[in-house]
């Protein structure tokens, strides 16, 4: 067995630990947008089964999914003040506050999941993590946020000039506003939770995302195409409060940093899985899905996003290093 299926399985054998006999002494509430089962959701489950054990006991984390504690926008700025511990969301409503997120916000930044990986497993991925420290967050981890593409409940989109007017939700970013209408869309920023709804009233034409969230958030009942541009691949990513952060000794922080990289591993395998089984669920409810896109249209239009938000010399260099990357 090689080292990574080694750590792969002693994970594994740990999240199945059902229950546990220890009891915890701090127990570490971290926000999640996405029901329970989701990759997501499960990937910090499981990290804080590791934390339980290595720290016997000391230190646990409970997951309150499905958006119980709010929207991630609300909950990114809780999180600042310590009111919720740790935080699982996209990088993309991070974008207004850290600057250095923008980058991997960009559409098209990254050419492949691969590519991607690279990128965020080495040293820039590192100097992200770094740079949310000096606006009140700790950031532990990457996950895996897929690629995301259009969806809409009127007609199926085959290219840029489908999208013109259109009515599309985007992440609170701007920008995502900046590409819907250099793409001639309307842009309609809005937390998560309100596009289901929206879409079914007609407020909205449609949204963006990726499998397991067209899915589990149920938006392919209401917006049937769904058209595979894959514009975006924006990672997300497992902050701490800062203040929580401090109230730990430097062991137990060492802990919890090593057990989020742990939990890496097994985020991106249920990743996989999910998409493909959400991709069945989707095709099987009767979707219309457009493969056949040509995707150059839609990255020559996205030059005024690049022009607008990569100006100063910090992003510049790390958007370079990032097309750098082999
Ligand atoms: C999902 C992502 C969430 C949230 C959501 C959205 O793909 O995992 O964290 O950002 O998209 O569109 O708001």
């Amino acid at each position: 067995m090689t080292f990574m299926k080694l750590a792969k399985a002693a994970l594994l054998a740990s999240v199945m630990m059902t229950g546990s006999a220890m009891a915890c002494e701090t127990t570490l509430r971290s926000s999640d947008t996405h029901p329970d089962g989701y990759p997501t959701v499960e990937a910090v489950k499981a990290m804080g089964k590791l934390l339980e054990e290595r720290t016997n006991g000391r230190l646990c984390i409970e997951v309150f999914h499905s958006a119980q504690l709010g929207q991630e926008k609300d909950t990114i700025e809780q999180t600042k003040f310590g009111v919720i511990d740790m935080n699982r969301v996209s990088m993309g409503p991070f974008n207004n506050l850290v600057e250095e997120t923008k980058v991997v916000s960009l559409p098209f930044i990254f050419r492949s999941t691969e590519h991607m990986h690279k990128v965020m497993d080495g040293p820039i991925g590192e100097d992200i993590l770094k740079a949310f420290e000096e606006h009140g967050y700790v950031g532990l981890a990457f996950f895996d946020g897929g690629s995301r593409s259009f969806y809409n409940s009127k007609k199926p989109i085959t290219s840029v000039e489908d999208l013109k007017g259109m009515k599309v939700r985007v992440m609170q970013s701007d920008i995502f506003v900046d590409m819907m209408t250099a793409l001639g869309a309307n842009a309609t920023p809005m937390p998560y939770g309100e596009v289901y709804s929206s879409i079914q009233t007609g407020v909205i034409d449609g949204a963006e995302n990726n499998w397991p969230s067209f899915e589990s958030s149920g938006h392919f009942e209401v917006a049937k195409y769904y058209t595979l541009n894959q514009h975006l691949m924006v990672p997300e990513v497992l902050v701490m409060s800062k203040s929580s952060w401090d109230k730990l000794s430097a062991e137990d922080q060492a802990t919890v940093r090593e057990a989020a990289k742990d939990a890496v591993p097994l985020m991106r395998d249920l990743w996989v899985a999910r998409e493909k089984a959400s991709e069945e669920k989707v095709r099987a409810a009767g979707a219309q899905v457009i493969t056949d896109i040509d995707k150059k249209p839609f990255i020559d239009a996205m030059k005024p996003v690049y022009e607008k938000h990569v100006t100063s010399d910090k992003l510049k260099e790390l958007v370079a290093r990032i097309q750098a990357t082999e």
